[in-house]
């Protein structure tokens, strides 16, 4: 595996998946095959969780880690080619690139979409500058259509707590006071298609994804008719993509807010979110809080779909 960016660069899923089980029964097992190896992790945006969790598998795995935060320290970049650079930006991505791929031996990037243009995030530009220009083998940290990592853990903790061979999971729409991306949402549609599970897709109207990324999913307007028989229930906020409203919020909606009377409508349903999240805007307090509730389990796996992508990225440069 030369680059990390969708649930096609791991080929054969279940193999993947043992992988992963290999490595969280023994996280240490590969100490050596990092040695004298360093991984520079790029954020373009924040980050707790995906930060945190890819240094420590780097660490697992016997790496040296830098972490980049471009937006604090780093000169300004320019993305544009062919500008004239009188304005507040001292340079250019087109030789940061290059630099950054000097110090190191695997890059991680985070990059999210940004909304000015819907062709600039769904032709994945900033990505694609990194695998282009670094020379390294690239991975996605969360970029502007996908998070692959993210729904990587995902798919491991459903497989951890699923209890038939091919679960109702429902991604829900929920409401969020701010723009978010569609990465997540698209990226956990594509692993869920890929999984085979019966996956079912609700939101309010104008809330729809791309139909590439929906796939052969069910979209249900009808939440309460979505949730019904449900074994897992994942929510996420996403902003309008369809459209002029591409990135826009069109509504904050409330009544979407999943609550125990909603969870009541399934079968005995796991909640899922991957964080971080807005209590009461997304989830209810006790819902999130309740024996039902996976977002850590979640949140822990992080750090195995991030180690089993490391090993593998190692692995294919050795
Ligand atoms: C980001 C998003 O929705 O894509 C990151 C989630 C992992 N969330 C926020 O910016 C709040
Ligand atoms: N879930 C996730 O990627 O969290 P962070 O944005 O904190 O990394």
């Amino acid at each position: 595996m030369r680059n990390f960016t969708n649930v096609h660069d791991l080929g054969d899923l279940q193999a993947a998946l043992r992988e992963a089980y290999e490595i969280k029964r023994d996280r240490f097992a590969d100490t050596n095959i990092g040695r004298n190896k360093t991984l520079l992790m790029v954020f373009f945006n924040a980050s707790l969780r995906t930060r945190l969790s890819t240094q420590k598998a780097a660490m697992n795995l016997g790496m040296n880690t830098i972490v980049l935060d471009v937006n604090q320290g780093a000169w300004k970049l320019e993305t544009e080619r062919g500008v004239v650079m009188d304005g507040d930006k001292s340079e250019h991505l087109l030789e940061a690139i290059p630099v950054m791929g000097c110090y190191c031996d695997i890059i991680g990037v985070r990059s999210f979409a940004r909304f000015e243009s819907k062709e600039e995030d769904y032709t994945e530009k900033t990505l694609n500058q990194f695998i282009r220009y670094s020379g390294r083998p690239v991975f996605s940290m969360e970029a502007a259509t996908r998070h692959p990592l993210q729904s990587f853990a995902d798919l491991i903790t459903i497989e951890e707590y699923r209890t038939t061979p091919r679960p109702k999971v429902v991604m829900t729409w929920a409401p969020h006071p701010k723009a978010l991306p569609q990465a997540v949402p698209n990226s956990f549609a594509e692993w869920m298609n890929a999984a085979g599970y019966d996956f079912v897709i609700t939101h309010p109207e104008g809330y729809e994804l791309d139909p590439a990324f929906v796939g052969p999913a069910r979209v249900e307007y009808d939440r309460e008719k979505a949730f019904e028989g449900a074994d897992f229930v994942y929510a996420k906020n996403w902003a309008a993509y369809a459209g002029p409203d591409y990135g826009k919020v069109l509504h904050a909606d409330r009544r979407w807010t999943v609550d125990a009377r909603t969870m009541a409508l399934t079968n005995n349903a796991y909640f899922m979110h991957c964080l971080p999240v807005r209590r009461n805007m997304i989830v209810t307090d006790d819902v999130i809080e309740g024996p039902r509730s996976l977002v850590i389990p979640e949140a822990a796996n992080r750090e195995i779909s991030a180690q089993t992508v490391l090993r593998r990225l190692l692995l294919s440069e050795a």
